[in-house]
């Protein structure tokens, strides 16, 4: 395969050194290459850091309002079932403005592939709290420190889509060290491959690096990923309905 013929086009990325969305978007470029579905691939871009995901994918590319992801790709996939669609958003797009859309789509069964980046902020508007925001973790609106007692708890969305009957596959995985991103790259392989044998909805959250606003060097907002989130987000598999 030449460099043109595959999913990642060549050239940078715009993203801060570290940055989990990169990391994210190069094992899904190289799942849909291994898998051979480039060509008959539609994927979404969000409105967050990730924004610009259409110049790095080298196949078709809708760019979606913010909080719309869920319903986009339900359409794309509904009107062309032959089609590979995968929906990518953020903790802001698919947990907050778009948070019912998110569970009705897991609830309908979409058979589509949906992967989600939770950077416990609002990455692109300047480092805000995000749903996933973790208690006395520091943000520009929560200067001392997220309070459940003002914002209620950090949303588990893996454990809330466990409660449901229609998603097939569910899995939290990490890109903070080499073995956790060997994992996330098989969950984004299966959650490609159950969609592709119309099993249903296949979701994968990924625990992701936002050094930038979380004013920590790379190392450190990697064991921040590998010790504080993943204590509050358990990293394992919810389900998988294939074995
Ligand atoms: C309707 C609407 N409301 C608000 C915004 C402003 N906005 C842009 S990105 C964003 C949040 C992005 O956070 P997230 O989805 O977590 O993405 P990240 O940058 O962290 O990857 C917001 C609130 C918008 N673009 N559209
Ligand atoms: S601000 Fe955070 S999420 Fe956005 S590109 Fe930089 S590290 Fe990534
Ligand atoms: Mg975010």
């Amino acid at each position: 395969m030449t460099p043109e013929e595959r999913t990642i086009r060549p050239g940078r990325m715009h993203y801060c050194p570290v940055c989990g969305h990169a990391i994210a978007q190069r094992m899904i470029g190289e799942v849909m290459d291994e898998l051979g579905i480039r060509e008959r691939t539609i994927g979404t871009a969000p409105v967050g850091c990730a924004v610009l995901l259409y110049d790095y994918f080298n196949c078709d590319i809708i760019e979606c309002p913010h909080g719309r992801i869920p319903a986009v790709a339900t359409g794309i996939k509904r009107m062309r079932p032959d089609n590979v669609v995968f929906a990518y958003g953020g903790d802001g797009d698919l947990l907050s403005i778009g948070l019912a859309e998110t569970i009705h789509c897991a609830n309908r069964g979409e058979n589509i592939t949906m992967i989600f980046i939770n950077n416990a902020v609002y990455g692109m508007t300047g480092g805000q709290m995000a749903p996933t925001t973790l208690i006395g973790q520091k943000t520009i609106t929560t200067p001392e420190g997220r309070m459940s007692t003002e914002t209620g708890a950090p949303l588990r969305i893996c454990e809330m889509f466990a409660t449901l009957a229609s998603p097939v596959f569910i899995e939290r995985v990490a890109v903070h060290d080499a073995p956790h991103m060997q994992r996330a790259k098989q969950a984004i392989r299966k959650a490609f491959l159950n969609q592709i044998e119309g099993r249903g909805f296949s979701f994968v959250e990924i625990l992701s690096m936002c050094p930038t606003h979380w004013k920590m060097g790379g190392k450190e907002a990697c064991q921040f990923v590998g010790n504080e989130m993943a204590s509050y987000f358990s990293i394992k598999k919810f389900r998988d309905v294939d074995g």
